[in-house]
């Protein structure tokens, strides 16, 4: 008999009840589940880790800068959350397929979108500036949750295919008071869906925090569907790492989903829209400076003599780079032709697509400056 007459009902633990191997100071630190998972990461694959996270610090400082000068219409910013991006998609393989909230830019760079996809929707020009699959990522979801249904109906379908290949779910802390995702864990469990999902524990929803949604770690939950899970640092990229290498290849292998708690922080706004000092405290923001995802790779580098001025410009380049096509992408994005925004819709011909097309054809005619289009 199971009694679960005294659930537990304190608050969340400790942030720094994670699994770790890397310290904030830099340090690595032994950890018996996830050690193997990393055995493979020498210091050149380490740099490359560290040069993703840091071009995509500087891509996500180009998207608030472009905002901020009115060329995009908002920006989800996502510094602070490096590690859990970069670390998690450089788990995947390119027969993995990625469906993600509207924060992932990592996971988008990672799995190889464009510059002009990475501003294109933000500046209001297309619904998706991405083709899913050449990318192996789902066009970015803004319904809260939704994606990780759609996450276990993919995995569902490449089992069935029998394929070797896994869908990631990502999604905030937030999403895990919705109901989609307590019947995406529900699905999952039960078909044993070749899914990982991937809860990036940022600490804060908008404006509420983790701690008034959730009575206990959010990873936690998981086995009470029936799936295994475990809470990382999700400032410490190789953690990350390796807690997605080893759900990824439970989900690959048949023995079924996984649930990873990457425990990371918010740095900025919600988005462009928000201001965060009107919820949280400076001293909050202050403690999390202190575990900085990029600082704790530098930090352990630079201690193994991997970290020189010649990286350090090698990483800039790239990052300016990058941002500078980003920029261009923005500036020479041309306004598509309204009606083509119903092209793709359907892949068939369909009546009703065909009656909104006619319909909203007269309605821009209306608009012409001749007359006659008016009368
Ligand atoms: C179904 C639904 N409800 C509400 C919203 C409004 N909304 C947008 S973002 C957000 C908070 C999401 O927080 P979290 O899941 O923790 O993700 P984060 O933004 O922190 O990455 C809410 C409530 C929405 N987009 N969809």
């Amino acid at each position: 008999m199971v009694y679960t007459l005294a659930p537990v009902t304190a608050p969340v633990d400790s942030v720094e009840d994670v699994a770790r191997l890397l310290s904030p100071d830099g340090t690595r630190l032994p950890d018996r589940h996830l050690d193997a998972w990393v055995a493979d990461v020498d210091p050149p694959a380490l740099r490359g880790l560290y040069r993703d996270m840091a071009v995509l610090r500087r891509v996500d400082a180009e998207g608030v800068a472009l905002q901020r000068q009115g060329q995009l219409g908002l920006w989800p910013p996502c510094r602070g959350q490096e590690a859990t991006q970069i670390g998690s998609a450089r788990a995947m393989r390119r027969e993995d397929f990625a469906f993600t909230s509207y924060r992932e830019l990592g996971v988008f760079l990672t799995r190889g979108a464009t510059p002009a996809d990475v501003v294109l929707t933000w500046r209001g020009e297309t619904h998706s500036s991405m083709d899913p699959a050449q990318v192996g990522v789902a066009i970015p979801q803004i319904i809260i949750g939704a994606q990780t249904v759609h996450a276990v109906g993919y995995a569902m379908g490449i089992q069935r295919d029998g394929a070797e290949a896994a869908s990631m779910a990502y999604f905030g802390d937030g999403a895990m008071s919705e109901g989609d995702v307590g019947e995406a864990m529900v699905f999952a469990a039960t078909f044993a869906a070749p899914v990982v999902f991937l809860c990036t524990n940022n600490q804060w929803a908008i404006s509420e925090p983790v701690s008034l949604q959730s009575r206990i770690p959010l990873s936690r939950r998981a086995p009470g569907y029936g799936i295994p899970s475990i809470r990382v640092d999700g400032n410490d990229v190789l953690a990350c790492l390796a807690a997605t290498r080893w759900a990824l290849d439970r989900a690959r292998t048949g023995a079924g989903p996984a649930f990873i708690e990457a425990v990371t922080y918010r740095m900025g706004p919600h988005t462009t829209s928000d201001d965060p000092t009107r919820y949280r405290d400076a001293a909050e923001l202050a403690f999390w400076e202190q575990r900085d995802p990029l600082a704790r790779v530098e930090a352990h580098l630079r201690a193994i003599g991997e970290f020189d001025d010649v990286f350090r410009d090698e990483v800039a380049a790239a990052a300016d780079e990058l941002c500078g096509a980003v920029r261009t992408a923005c500036l020479d994005a041309r306004t598509p032709e309204p009606l083509t925004m119903l092209d793709d819709v359907y892949a068939e011909p369909h009546p009703a697509l065909d009656l909104q097309r006619e319909r909203l054809g007269a309605y821009l005619a209306s608009f012409a400056d001749d007359g006659e289009a008016r009368a």
